[in-house]
């Protein structure tokens, strides 16, 4: 069973992006391609860095500076997570995207101001020919909580191309 689906729910997220110059900035969503505030938004059929051609995937697409970061906050989770509930990612380059180099995370936060955002799942990706696909049980410290998802990816020193894909970023329950 599917319990949220990040990739589904992306136009409910607060997206925004951050450098050392511009820090936190909104963006729409969706975005436009081309933004040099970086962008999040939809994919139909778009070619991948594996040659696959999914009918949807999610870009997040960093600002085009060193350091860039873009990252899309959801709304609180409807049930608490159990032991056993899982992440499920598959994410990526677009096809010529030949520079790419981002990590992708998810985060969680149990909304407690006394805490702060924690990684569920951490990944570096470059453009290698093929998607990572991971999957994560749910973070001891999460379970029985009802938390804030967010996506994020940070571009690194190296901020071209960096055409980043969700083909899928959900939590289960199997
Ligand atoms: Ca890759």
């Amino acid at each position: 069973m599917v319990l949220y689906d990040l990739v589904a729910r992306a136009a409910s997220a607060q997206w925004t992006s951050s450098t050392g110059s511009y820090p936190y900035t909104p963006l729409p969503f969706p975005g436009s391609g081309g933004d040099a505030k970086g962008f999040a938004h939809y994919r139909y059929s778009a070619d991948l860095e594996d040659g696959s051609r999914p009918v949807r995937v999610l870009e997040t697409f960093p600002p085009a500076k060193s350091n860039g970061r873009i990252e899309g906050s959801y709304d609180l989770m409807a049930s608490s997570l159990k032991s056993g509930d899982r992440l499920v990612v598959r994410l990526g380059f677009l096809k010529g995207a030949t520079s790419g180099l981002a990590t992708f995370k998810v985060l969680w936060w149990d909304g407690d101001p006394d805490s702060s955002w924690q990684a569920w799942i951490t990944i570096t990706d470059n453009y290698d020919g093929k998607l990572e696909e991971r999957t994560a049980t749910v973070p001891a410290d999460a379970v029985g909580k009802r938390v804030y998802l967010m996506l994020r990816v940070d571009a690194g020193a190296s901020a071209t191309q960096d055409a980043a894909v969700w083909a899928v970023a959900r939590v289960e329950r199997p």
